[in-house]
């Protein structure tokens, strides 16, 4: 059992402790940048307050793990933020382990870098290699070989092929699908149920069946 601190008390926050719950790791307390939520509780464990919290925290002792999410309004400045938030942290001595839920499914064969994550019933198959501070959230699926970036989010649902390059920061909406051996540049944003055939260039935004760019 290792000691952690949640970094962010939302939505994804409540995913993250409870994949350290379900892991049996101990969760001191979490943190966030909105006064508002301080003070109050996620499944008995506090919102201490904001990361100045951390002051006084021994990095070599004390594991983080990154709570933030990304939502569809801000995408995919959201992303870069939270990638440097976690940079930030390892660059003040923070480690940022990979977390994976005891009922992911990951090959043995596939690559996990620091602050990747791993949710409920995903699946992350052999040769895959899934880079830092990725999301590979709930029921979603990445194939063989796939290579993600740092910082890019798989939603929930979403589908990727054999042999799939995603760059960094990308988003990969709710139950996305994308055929085998395609490329998606740093920073495109797949829209949710789209249906990927062909290379996506960086910085795009595409949606619908066959995904079409929609700026
Ligand atoms: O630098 C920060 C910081 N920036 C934002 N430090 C700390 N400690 N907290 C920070 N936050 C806090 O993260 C915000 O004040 C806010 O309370 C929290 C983000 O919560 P929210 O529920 O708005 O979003 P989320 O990022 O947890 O979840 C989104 O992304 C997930 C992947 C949602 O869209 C979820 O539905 C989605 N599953």
């Amino acid at each position: 059992m290792s000691d952690y601190v949640i970094i962010g008390a939302g939505g994804h926050a409540g995913v993250i402790l409870d994949l350290l719950i379900a892991r049996r790791e101990n969760v001191l307390f979490l943190t966030d940048a909105d006064p508002a939520r301080h003070g109050s509780q996620l499944r008995g464990v506090s919102v201490t307050g904001s990361d100045d919290r951390l002051t006084g925290l021994d990095p070599t002792t004390v594991n983080i793990a990154l709570g933030i999410g990304a939502s569809g309004t801000d995408l995919p400045a959201r992303l870069t933020t939270r990638r440097a938030i976690a940079d930030d942290l390892r660059n003040r001595g923070y480690r940022l382990p990979s977390l994976i839920h005891p009922a992911a499914t990951v090959s043995d064969g596939a690559v996990l870098d620091d602050g990747a994550q791993v949710m409920a019933g995903a699946i992350v198959q052999t040769g895959a290699r899934i880079g830092h501070d990725v999301v590979v959230n709930t029921r979603a699926a990445v194939d063989h070989d796939c290579d993600i970036g740092d910082g890019a989010q798989i939603a929930p649902g979403a589908t990727l092929g054999g042999n799939v390059q995603v760059g960094c920061d990308v988003w990969i909406g709710l139950g996305a699908s994308v055929i085998q051996g395609v490329s998606i540049g740093n920073g495109a944003v797949i829209a949710a149920g789209a249906v990927v055939i062909d290379d996506i260039p960086a910085g795009a935004r595409v949606a619908g069946v066959p995904a079409k760019d929609i700026h």
